[in-house]
């Protein structure tokens, strides 16, 4: 059987295809008033595989220019990030053990070729609450290892419903997506992958 590294909670089939549908209806709703886009990596320019926008009060991006960071405004629009979706605020009440509400939900998308390189989630002020991610649509292979690069790396195949929690020791956990699997979801019609990740950004009362 795998085993995790401490603080890494996989909960297998979180959402049920119901509620993965709704989800979808959300962030297609969410993804309407802020666009996807391609972000770009810190001073190389390079462009990500990944398209990406956010909700919530904050969303994480990056460009060549300003590198990794939180904004309150869609990059391309300049409008205000969408809320959060009351479902996932929901499921964060549920498995985020943290008695605040997420900032900031990222959403990627990946089609099938696309990937995202093993890294730790270090933007946010706030380490004590944990990231929360979900999945809709295709399979994908998940990466997880510890706090440091070097640390051994186990990796699993994270299905659309599934939810991730990085938490406690986990939460600085060094982590990856290292393929999709293509056509192994019906739930988006031309297929591809969402991933949802919800972040704390700022401490409760910090100014
Ligand atoms: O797509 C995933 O499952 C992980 C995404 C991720 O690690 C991130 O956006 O920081
Ligand atoms: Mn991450």
């Amino acid at each position: 059987m795998l085993v995790l590294p401490p603080g890494i909670r996989h909960f297998p089939g979180f959402l049920d295809e119901t509620g993965q549908k709704s989800l979808l209806a959300d962030i297609r709703a969410a993804v309407k008033d802020a666009p996807l886009y391609v972000p770009t990596m810190p001073r190389s320019g390079k462009p990500m595989s990944v398209r990406m926008t956010n909700c919530g009060p904050l969303g994480w991006v990056t460009d060549k220019e300003h590198g990794y960071r939180y904004q309150d405004t869609h990059p391309v629009t300049g409008k205000p990030w969408p809320p959060i979706p009351d479902r996932l605020l929901t499921l964060w009440d549920e498995i985020s053990g943290y008695r605040h509400p997420p900032e900031a939900c990222l959403v990627n998308f990946y089609s099938s070729d696309a990937k995202m390189g093993l890294h730790q989630d270090r933007d946010e002020r706030e380490f004590s609450a944990p990231v929360v991610s979900v999945s809709l649509g295709d399979a994908c292979l998940f990466r997880v290892g510890g706090r440091n690069r070097s640390d051994k790396v186990v990796s699993f195949r994270l299905e659309s419903g599934d939810a991730l929690v990085l938490g406690g020791e986990g939460r600085l956990a060094y982590h990856g997506v290292s393929r999709i699997y293509p056509g192994t979801s019906g739930l988006l019609k031309n297929g591809g992958r969402i991933n949802l990740t919800l972040r704390r950004v700022n401490p409760p009362g910090a100014p």
